[in-house]
């Protein structure tokens, strides 16, 4: 039997290995022509996983957008789902996103009820993830969608205090998120207090636009980081950020 994808995650995350995730929007990328232009950017780069996901879904079929990846990638192809209306079967795995930092039902349980028959009918892997808005330095198309607070950024004491919740509530990742295009990234000190509180793998995203910012992600204690923004205004930064993850994960004598 092939490894899951969630397989696969513990075991670079048992390994101290880091991962890549490059995140992009079926808005963005919504003919077969821009898809191509992505995967001939990332080609030959170290990428681990594709992200799927938008906060608005103006497209909701992303089924040929991600039956046109799987076609030409072995990249594994992961839902990350702005809202619980889509899924695709073709998809690797999906993200099922309980938005743990915020109080608003629809994203803690709502919408999982609504789709929770069609998920489990499927045949595609799920991955419950505890999604935590971390404040990102301005508002962001989450929090303003979410109708949720950030935690504060500079209140580590909640964010690992959401995270542990998280876990004993059964959650297999932790997702901290300062939101797509983010003035600041998670914080470092924020990152490596959540590290240490939590078993489970530790995913961070939102804002990461420059080599440093990867570095600091990944020295605070990301198993893996998400990238999105950036790669969309400039496209030869995948280059930079896989070479960051290959050299850190040699640094830790993986290679
Ligand atoms: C994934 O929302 C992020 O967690 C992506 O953020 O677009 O700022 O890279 P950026």
């Amino acid at each position: 039997m092939n490894e899951g994808i969630y397989d696969q995650l513990l075991r670079s995350y048992s390994s101290n290995q880091k991962s890549l995730s490059i995140l992009i929007d079926p808005d963005v990328y919504s003919n077969e022509d821009r898809l191509s232009q992505f995967l001939k950017i990332i080609d030959g780069n170290h990428v681990n996983y594709i992200f799927v996901g938008g906060s608005l879904m103006k497209e909701p079929d992303i089924n040929p957008c991600i039956q046109f990846l799987k076609s030409r990638t072995e990249i594994p192809i992961v839902l990350f789902p702005g809202n619980g209306l889509y899924l695709s079967e073709s998809a690797d795995a999906v993200l099922f996103l309980s938005l743990i930092s915020g109080r608003n039902p629809e994203l803690l349980i709502g919408q999982h009820v609504s789709v929770a028959s069609a998920v489990k009918k499927s045949n595609i892997e799920v991955i419950p993830t505890g999604y935590m808005l971390i404040d990102g330095g301005r508002p962001t198309s989450v929090s303003y969608l979410s109708f949720t607070n950030p935690i504060p950024n500079d209140k580590p004491e909640i964010a690992s205090s959401t995270a542990i919740a998280g876990e004993l509530l059964g959650m297999k990742l932790i997702y901290l998120e300062a939101g797509s295009g983010a003035f600041t990234p998670v914080p470092g000190s924020m990152i490596q207090q959540v590290r240490k509180a939590i078993d489970i793998p530790l995913i961070v995203g939102g804002g990461i636009d420059n080599t440093e910012k990867a570095i600091n992600a990944l020295h605070a204690g990301a198993d893996m980081i998400v990238v999105g923004n950036k790669l969309e205004k400039n496209p030869g930064f995948i280059k930079d950020v896989s070479y960051v993850l290959k050299k850190f994960n040699e640094s830790l004598d993986i290679h």
